[in-house]
């Protein structure tokens, strides 16, 4: 734990962590920017419940009036749902200004990492992470997502990556800076919408109690990297992989015509993605967020035997 006056740590949550029981952190720019309201509210919601259903506490962590919130309200996850792209979506880099002008910001996998990590929260589910966009070799936009899976000890799980990144060079990226890649009951990387990506990835583990044995051994060997476990959607729920390939080929090659760049990338080819598939791209991502949290906090469990602290 990372204590500073900014921290904010909701009564459950502090209580958890001081009894060491388990805690899964909620990033909040995927329901800001990353699904559209009501869905992004109600999935938020349900997403939480999820995790307390399989017995460990939720914390949506976000950037509200300057405060870095460690487990959000209803009402504040309500707020961020509604204000959706108005909000500003906060990376590494806006935290300084936004705390210090109390500012409300949406936090990526980046900042959701690195307030878990400040909070002493191990665990974190979302649906996607950012990393090597096409086109990086010119346009270098490489997500900050995969400097922090660097250098923040916190686990991430994700349903893998998403073919409008370039797949393999976010995991050489990986590589080269140490982060491990776990398939969760797979061999091949996720790919979001799709179970399989034609990636291998670095390990396959088949169970939660393994996923936190690995992640124990992380940690007490000192090795300061993040860890990011990948979930393939479940079959009843994985598209179409023409479909969602033709989809992501027009949002992509849409997306530089239009000369949209930097932050403003990935939510545009989320939106666009979810319009060309005529929503069927929304109903996947909602049903792949809970099966991630469900075996977060099903990991998370299994972390809270060792009598884990940071
Ligand atoms: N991928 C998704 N849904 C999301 C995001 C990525 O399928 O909501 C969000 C996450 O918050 C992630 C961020 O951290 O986009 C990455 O943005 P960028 O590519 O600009 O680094
Ligand atoms: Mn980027």
């Amino acid at each position: 734990m990372i204590s500073n006056s900014f921290l904010h740590i909701s009564e459950e949550v502090r209580m958890a962590l001081q009894t060491n029981r388990p805690v899964v952190a909620l990033e909040s720019t995927i329901i800001s920017h990353g699904m559209p309201y009501p869905q992004n509210v109600e999935t938020a919601l349900r997403v939480e419940q999820t995790i307390r259903d399989c017995g460990a506490v939720p914390a949506t962590i976000a950037v509200i009036g300057g405060n870095l919130i460690a487990g959000c309200t209803a009402e504040q996850i309500e707020y961020l749902g509604k204000q959706g792209t108005k909000v500003t979506k906060a990376s590494r880099r806006d935290l300084p200004v936004l705390v210090a002008r109390k500012m409300d910001g949406a936090t990526t996998v980046t900042t959701t990492m690195m307030i878990a990590h400040m909070a002493g929260i191990q665990v974190f589910a979302t649906g996607g992470i950012g990393g090597v966009h096409r086109g990086a070799e010119t346009t270098m936009d490489i997500s900050a997502d995969l400097e922090e899976l660097a250098q923040t000890p916190v686990m991430v799980v994700c349903a893998g990556a998403k073919s409008i990144l370039d797949i393999g060079l976010t995991l050489e990226y990986l590589e080269t800076k140490g982060v491990p890649v776990i398939g969760f009951g797979t061999d091949e990387l996720p790919a979001f919408y799709t179970r399989k990506s034609g990636f291998g990835v670095d390990y396959r583990l088949d169970s939660p109690s393994e996923v936190a044995a690995a992640f124990i051994a992380q940690r007490e060997m000192g090795i300061h990297n993040g860890m990011l476990v990948t979930n393939p959607v479940s079959e009843q729920y994985q598209m179409d992989k023409n479909t969602i390939d033709i989809a992501i080929e027009q949002a992509v090659a849409e997306c530089n015509e239009k000369g949209i760049k930097g932050k403003a990338t990935t939510p545009f080819l989320l939106a666009r993605i979810k319009e060309l598939t005529g929503g069927l791209s929304l109903d996947s991502n909602i049903h792949l967020v809970l099966n991630n949290a469900r075996l977060a906090a099903n990991v998370a469990v299994e972390l809270s035997k060792y009598g884990a602290k940071c």
